[in-house]
C-alpha cells in the first residue's frame, strides 16, 4: 500500500528475519571392539542425554554400522562433549572416539 503523505514519517521497516539458523555438527561416535556395550550406553544417557531406549538403538547401530549420529549442536557443544566422550573414555581406559560433522 502507498505511505499516508499525512502519516509517513519516512521510517524503513527492516524486513529481514532478525535471527538466523546456527549451522549445526553432528557429533557422531564410532566403532571399536574393546569399548563396552555398558559404557556407551552411559555416555549417550548422561553426555548425549538419550533415553535408556533411545542409548540401546544408537549404540546398536554404531555397533553393527561402525557410526551412528548421538545429536546436532552449535560448534561449541558439540566440541566440548566430543571433548567429554574422549576425556570420559580414557579415564575407564576406553579407546571410543567420537568427531563432527557438518549437518
Ligand atoms: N563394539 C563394542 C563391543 O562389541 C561396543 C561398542 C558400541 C563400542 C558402540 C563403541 O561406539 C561404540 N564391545
Amino acid at each position: 500500500m502507498a505511505p499516508d503523505p499525512l502519516t509517513d514519517r519516512g521510517v524503513l521497516e527492516d524486513t529481514r528475519p532478525k535471527t538466523r539458523k546456527p549451522t549445526l555438527y553432528k557429533v557422531i561416535l564410532l566403532n571399536d571392539d574393546y569399548t563396552t556395550m555398558e559404557f556407551v550406553l552411559q555416555i549417550l544417557e548422561t553426555v548425549f542425554h538419550k533415553s535408556p531406549a533411545a542409548a540401546h538403538r544408537i549404540m546398536m547401530q554404531v555397533h553393527t554400522e561402525g557410526h551412528g549420529v548421538c545429536g546436532a549442536y552449535t560448534h561449541e557443544v558439540a566440541e566440548t562433549k566430543v571433548a567429554t566422550v574422549q576425556d570420559r573414555a580414557r579415564h575407564d581406559g576406553f579407546p571410543l572416539q567420537a568427531t563432527l560433522e557438518e549437518e
